[in-house]
């Protein structure tokens, strides 16, 4: 197999051999309930520059393993005209996190797909924002430290009607059909487009890692409670992309992982 690893329970089971932080005690994702989330008193998430558009172009390629968006970053030239990458700090944050890229997990039928589970559910869609602690200079060096990385986790349900808020991605899907594929999307947009209407007030907030190899235990889970909506026929989409093994890409998410003592931090609001 080219990627070196899948999502198959006897595969997953693997991962640590080539990636030993895959057996650690710090796992992600995890089961998230309310009734065991301890409550505390901790300021909103900013999400600074979320409402501007990202910088072109923006690239959605089909790894694989998911479909993830990359976004270039500024040149020197466009930092001295002001331009930044969005960025996030607050929440239970020390330190301001940039945003390093995007992408999906998701199921072959609406009952599963999301990697965390919230209450005992599985959405059929979970999207991640991946931010790095701006004090680290690149993301090979960010998984190296705890306090590496910040990613930003979103739910989606089915809805029947007027699901448009991931349309710049899913229409140009059919595209990145094929493993190893890529393309220029033909317009930017937004974060706040594609979050248009989620309560970002509130969360829940833990200590994990990558859910995938290598499983980095390098990431302050952030996992809004709030729903975004998503139509069948853009779950569609998603579900006919294909992988290395030119077998339908979907139910790559992982196994849920032992909290090992871990606690997990709701915000009050
Ligand atoms: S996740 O949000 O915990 N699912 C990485 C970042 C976030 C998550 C998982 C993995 C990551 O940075 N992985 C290493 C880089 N990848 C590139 C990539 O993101 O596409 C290299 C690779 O694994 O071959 Cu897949
Ligand atoms: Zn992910």
């Amino acid at each position: 197999q080219v990627l070196g690893w899948g999502y198959r329970a006897s595969d997953q089971r693997r991962w640590a051999v080539l990636h030993p932080a895959c057996a650690g005690r710090q796992q992600s994702p995890i089961a998230i309930a309310a009734r065991q989330a301890i409550p505390i008193s901790i300021p909103a998430m900013e999400l600074i520059g979320y409402q501007n558009p990202l910088p072109g172009p923006l690239t959605i390629t089909n790894n694989g393993h998911s479909v993830a968006l990359t976004i270039p970053k500024y040149s020197s030239e466009e930092e001295k005209k002001g331009f930044r990458l969005p960025y996030i700090f607050g929440g239970p944050l020390d330190y301001e996190y940039e945003i390093e890229g995007l992408h999906f997990h998701w199921g072959d039928k609406n009952n599963r797909g999301s990697e965390h589970t919230l209450n005992d559910m599985r959405l059929p869609l979970e999207m991640h924002i991946i931010h790095r602690n701006k004090k680290y200079r690149n993301l090979a060096e960010a998984l190296q430290h705890p306090d590496g990385l910040c990613v930003l986790a979103f739910f989606y349900q089915v809805v029947e009607f007027d699901a448009k808020l991931l349309t710049p991605i899913v229409k140009n899907l059919s595209a990145i059909e094929n493993y190893n594929t890529s393309m220029q999307l033909p317009h930017t947009f937004s974060l706040s487009s594609i979050l248009s209407g989620l309560d970002t007030e509130r969360f829940y907030t833990y200590k994990g890692s990558l859910t995938t190899p290598p499983c980095a235990e390098a990431v302050t889970w952030i996992v809004f409670s709030d729903y975004l909506p998503i139509s069948v026929f853009q779950m569609d989409n998603f579900r006919g992309l294909l992988s290395n093994l030119n077998l339908p890409l979907v139910d790559n998410f992982r196994q849920l992982q032992p909290l090992f003592g871990r606690r997990i931090f709701v915000r009050i609001t």
